[in-house]
């Protein structure tokens, strides 16, 4: 029996998908093009480039808007199941409000959906992937409860223009780096820092976002068009640094603040924000002199309203954390990380990546997956984004290694711990634009030649790699 389960472990289920992903901002270029409004990321690059690694932006990126007939071959020759994108809201509603359609943006999403079905792959769509319309920004954004309103009506746009093909629909591409980096600590955009309020006023409107557009799809839409209907949140699994009952406690409270605010409302079978996080953030913002918890309440309907609001999850996951518990931060400025009362940090024998905030720790992968299943159920996982960072190279070897031990992780969660998970896209397709990091550290299974107007691409090493993963839908484990 144990050839027979050798086998099984290595082998992936026979309907797992294999995918790979983008979004629009990353890849598409066309800032300015064919009606395209300005959103945020345009307006933060332009405005600060001393916030990029190289100062660089997305005006031109990949110039995936001018290349889709190319980049649909390539997926085509690596053999993917699906191909998750984002669609670029000011794109399609230059102004963010839905009383001026731009044409071309329906038809480049037109054409993108038509050629990949056309070959075979099934298209998987964020509808946010960060970019909010400028004009929105200048009203809040994420902070202002209009955008529920907002987002509904270009959710709308979506269902009816693109909805007869696709289905496989995430509303928000992880929420936690839209809020806790964009209006709390400042380093994306819009570049906002009111840490410990606005990330969670900002939260607070995405998930009641979420939910409308989960409802308007299944009221509206979903008879007819059949789709699935989800979002896509990260998780950083959170590893306690000692095992003194504080320490696991802390690990456990770090995963609730990083992960469980954002997924709970949703996934949880009560509902609402984990009660250890309404319990810190009132205690906490109380000390400071609030007379109301920075946190903001859901009202028992509008928990009812967001629960259970989701076909299947959608997660991302690169990394892992040592997490310890620290007595309360004296009074000052409000801070997640002062509410959460943690520290985090890296053991020292991780293997380093590229970027700053990413090690090497297979196993964690495992303990997330597992830790999901404990907390939410047996619920449809589709791993939207995992892979590895770089600087520019084509022999990628540590990305095949990555790829083989957080796949064979992956395994072991399926075979060993019967987690739920369906399908998984590497991220990326392509090497694209890496936000702070500009074009200096790279993701892509194909490598992208940014000086060259042409931006011609080339696999990688790790593009075979994974090609002959997906072919012989199993894994040779280390
Ligand atoms: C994701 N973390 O962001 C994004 O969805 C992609 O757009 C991005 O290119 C990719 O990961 C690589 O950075 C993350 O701290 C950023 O664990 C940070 C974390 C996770 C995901």
């Amino acid at each position: 029996w144990r050839q027979v389960f050798a086998i099984n472990e290595n082998k992936f289920p026979d309907d797992f998908l294999f995918g790979t992903a983008t979004a629009s901002y990353q890849v598409e270029g066309a800032w300015n093009t064919n009606g395209k409004g300005e959103n945020i990321w345009d307006r933060y690059t332009h405005q600060y480039p001393d916030k990029i690694l190289d100062k660089s932006n997305g005006d031109v990126a990949c110039d995936s808007y001018n290349k889709l007939e190319e980049d649909v071959r390539l997926l085509k020759n690596m053999n993917v199941d699906f191909y998750r994108f984002s669609v670029s809201w000011s794109r399609i509603l230059p102004k963010g409000f839905a009383y001026q359609v731009n044409a071309d943006g329906i038809r480049y999403y037109n054409n993108l959906i038509d050629l990949l079905i056309s070959n075979g792959i099934t298209p998987m769509v964020t509808m946010f992937h960060w970019d909010t319309p400028q004009n929105l920004e200048y009203f809040g954004g994420f902070t202002n409860s209009l955008i529920v309103n907002w987002f509904e009506e270009y959710a709308r746009i979506l269902f009816d223009n693109f909805g007869d093909r696709v289905k496989f629909w995430i509303t928000f591409n992880e929420p936690k780096q839209t809020c806790a980096e964009g209006y709390g600590i400042g380093t994306k955009a819009p570049g906002y820092k009111l840490f410990g309020i606005a990330d969670y006023m900002c939260i607070h409107n995405v998930l009641k976002s979420h939910a409308r557009v989960y409802h308007l799809y299944n009221n509206t839409y979903k008879e007819t068009q059949q789709g699935k209907i989800g979002i896509t949140n990260d998780a950083v699994w959170s590893e306690p640094k000692t095992q003194s009952v504080e320490d696991v406690e802390a690990a456990e409270r770090g995963l609730l603040f990083t992960f469980g605010l954002y997924t709970d409302p949703i996934y949880h079978y009560n509902g609402d924000y984990p009660q250890v996080v309404k319990e810190f953030v009132s205690a906490r913002s109380k000390l400071e002199g609030f007379s109301y918890s920075r946190l903001p309440k859901f009202t028992p309907e509008e928990i009812t309203y967001i629960k259970g609001t989701y076909d299947f999850f959608g997660l991302n996951h690169y990394t892992t954390t040592l997490v310890n518990n620290v007595d309360p931060f004296p009074i000052g400025d409000p801070s997640q990380i002062k509410d959460a009362r943690i520290r985090t940090s890296f053991s020292p024998s991780w293997p380093k990546t590229a970027s700053s905030w990413f090690k090497v720790v297979p196993w964690g992968f495992t303990k997330v997956l597992k830790w999901i299943k404990n907390r939410y159920g047996d619920i449809d996982i589709y791993v939207t984004e995992n892979g590895y960072s770089d600087h520019e190279c084509l022999n990628d070897q540590e990305r095949i290694n990555y790829y083989k031990q957080y796949l064979s992780a992956l395994l072991d969660a399926i075979y060993d711990h019967k987690v739920n998970v369906k399908g998984y896209a590497a991220w990326s397709f392509l090497d694209n634009f890496e936000w702070n990091d500009g074009y200096v550290n790279r993701f892509g299974l194909y490598h992208v030649n940014f000086s060259d107007p042409q931006r011609t691409r080339t696999p990688k090493a790790s593009l075979y790699y994974f090609k002959n993963i997906i072919k012989n839908r199993k894994l040779i484990k280390l």
